[in-house]
């Protein structure tokens, strides 16, 4: 298939662009990285919601290199911690992004709350723009538990802890296409993927 179309996927995170790149994979667009571009200037992730921050980086991205973008902003509510960490998520700890502190973190501000307290969710949202303006948004949710003790080793950031009871096993335990089937973002991109198909054929 000759694909016709680029969109560049504005993340530095590897595991969200691997996930991006496999429910992507058949759609006639070809995928583009940061790591295409030099350096670019960076995005303050200062909004207060998922969706502010996924739109805000689609436009800067979009603004900063004239191309069609999609944005994932994403992360972790953990209801014992009034839905932190939220959209500090990637930086739990400080400024610079390290999942097994965020992990150990977690943990620790767990440690009194009982089991049957730990209900979690994982959320998503994407945003396609243009230089001009966002395009369409899409979201998805996973529920889950938060276990002390970590499983798997799939997937990033807080998947080992993050436990799908009716399954009984982990996100970090699920192959790629069945954390896809299932996840956030998995969610997300198969919702936003008509839109972005109908923005292609017309844009
Ligand atoms: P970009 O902004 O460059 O895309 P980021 O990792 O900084 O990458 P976010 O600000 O959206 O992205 O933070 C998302 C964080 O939420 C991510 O770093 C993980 O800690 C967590 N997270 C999101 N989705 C997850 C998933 O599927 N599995 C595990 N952790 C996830």
């Amino acid at each position: 298939m000759v694909k016709h179309r680029k969109l560049l996927v504005a993340t530095s995170n590897p595991g969200k662009l691997r996930e991006i790149r496999h429910v992507f994979a058949d759609l006639d667009v070809v995928l583009v990285t940061l790591a295409e571009f030099g350096e670019l200037p960076e995005v303050l992730e200062d909004g207060l919601t998922f969706e502010d921050n996924a739109k805000k980086k689609a436009r800067h991205y979009a603004g900063a290199t004239g191309m069609w973008t999609l944005a994932d902003d994403s992360g972790l509510e953990v209801d014992a911690l009034d839905q932190r960490p939220g959209v500090n998520s990637a930086r739990f700890t400080g400024p610079v992004q390290d999942a097994a502190a965020n992990n150990a973190k977690l943990i620790a501000l767990l440690r009194k709350v009982p089991p049957e307290q730990r209900s979690a969710r994982f959320r998503c949202v994407i945003a396609v723009a243009d230089p001009q303006r966002v395009l369409a948004t899409a979201s998805g949710t996973v529920e889950g538990v938060i276990i002390d003790q970590p499983r798997g080793r799939n997937g990033f950031g807080y998947d080992p802890h993050f436990l799908l009871p009716e399954l009984g096993l982990t996100t970090a335990e699920l192959d790629p296409e069945h954390k896809n089937r299932i996840s956030h973002r998995g969610q997300a991109l198969r919702d936003i993927r008509p839109k972005l198909e109908t923005l292609l054929r017309t844009g």
